[in-house]
């Protein structure tokens, strides 16, 4: 005879910032009797007390129901988005925030290959941890809340003591936005396409798959994508690199646009004021920005600085904002 069922109420919320899940409420609990739990409401109440210390008891597949729920619930959530954007870099991330704060009434699906979001960066450039942003690029930090140091009143740049620092802000500043969903892990490997009846096309989402399938496709069985339906994708892989510059590359082999212009040599002054003035929508339904746009271009690079990524980001919103708008 199976142990009887106990029901365990969760603990109530202890913090505004704990909400109710979609799927939490008192579960069965099966096995062992619930042992005292040590009721701490803030962590200075732990100090001390560790000899009678006690988590909540757990069964495991509360854990498993408690990812997966959520999980599979947002992928049908989203498999209908407003905007994809492809590529979790600064770019992408700085578009996902003036989004997600513009328009809240909008769904909108991060896809992002590596298991971490960031892209290029978590350093400022040769494994240097601070990070060089151009004025007037400050302005979207001060918009963040990310401290930097000032090189001065006639300096043209600030400098944020640590590209990590820049990076973490706006990626928990975008993951706490309620319409943003961030799949990570996940890699873009094609383009959902509708005919214009005049021999064009029109980008209407994402082909996606977990990134190891992505990756191992040629060594296993076919193993066929997902998929997800948006107006407006906005692409920002980054320059060349195994999952590089996606879009452009695929609008190559559409034979959309004839060729890729070639990401240029390295111009700081030249590259920022490029990237940031040419993001815009390349095709319909499909916007560039960041370093994928230089590919894309042929503009030149920038190297170790990032206010064009942040600011190309800016841009690409309000690219995908006047398709919304219109
Ligand atoms: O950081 P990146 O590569 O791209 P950006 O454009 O956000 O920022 C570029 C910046 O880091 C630089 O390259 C600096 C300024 N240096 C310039 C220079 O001159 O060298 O982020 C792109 C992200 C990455 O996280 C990739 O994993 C991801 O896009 N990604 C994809 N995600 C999903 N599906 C794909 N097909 C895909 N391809 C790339």
């Amino acid at each position: 005879m199976s142990p009887p069922a106990m029901m365990y109420e969760q603990p109530q919320a202890t913090t505004a910032l704990h909400t109710k899940g979609p799927h939490s409420g008192a579960v069965p609990l099966s096995g062992g009797p619930v042992g005292k739990t040590m009721q701490a409401k803030t962590v200075e109440e732990m100090h001390g007390a560790w000899d009678s210390f006690k988590f909540a008891p757990i069964r495991e597949s509360q854990v498993s129901r408690a990812m997966t729920r959520r999980y599979f619930a947002d992928l049908d959530h989203y498999a209908e988005s407003d905007i994809v954007i492809v590529g979790a870099g600064s770019c992408g991330l700085s578009t996902a925030y003036v989004l997600a704060k513009a328009r809240p009434d909008l769904k909108i699906a991060i896809i992002e290959a590596g298991v971490a979001p960031g892209g290029g960066a978590w350093l400022g450039g040769q494994l240097f941890s601070a990070m060089v942003m151009r004025k007037p690029a400050d302005a979207f930090l001060r918009e963040l809340g990310v401290p930097y140091e000032d090189e001065g009143d006639n300096s043209s740049f600030v400098v944020v003591k640590h590209a990590a620092l820049f990076t973490s802000t706006v990626l928990s500043k975008v993951l706490q936005f309620p319409n943003v969903k961030l799949f990570n892990a996940t890699a873009v490997e094609d383009l959902i396409t509708r005919t214009d009846g005049k021999g064009g096309i029109r980008i209407a989402g994402v082909v996606t798959n977990w990134t190891l399938v992505s990756m191992h496709h040629d060594d296993q069985s076919c193993m066929d994508p997902n998929t997800i339906n948006a107006p407006v994708v906005i692409s920002t892989t980054g320059h060349d690199g195994p999952f590089g510059a996606f879009s452009v590359k695929r609008l190559v082999s559409m034979q959309q646009i004839s060729a890729l212009g070639g990401m240029r040599g390295l111009d700081m002054n030249v590259a920022e004021d490029a990237i940031v003035k040419n993001t815009r929508e390349i095709a319909p339904g499909l916007i560039v920005g960041g370093m994928e746009l230089s590919e894309v271009d042929g503009a030149n690079r920038m190297g170790p600085t990032f206010g064009a990524m942040a600011l190309s980001g800016v841009k690409a919103a309000e690219e995908a904002l006047k398709i919304f708008d219109a």
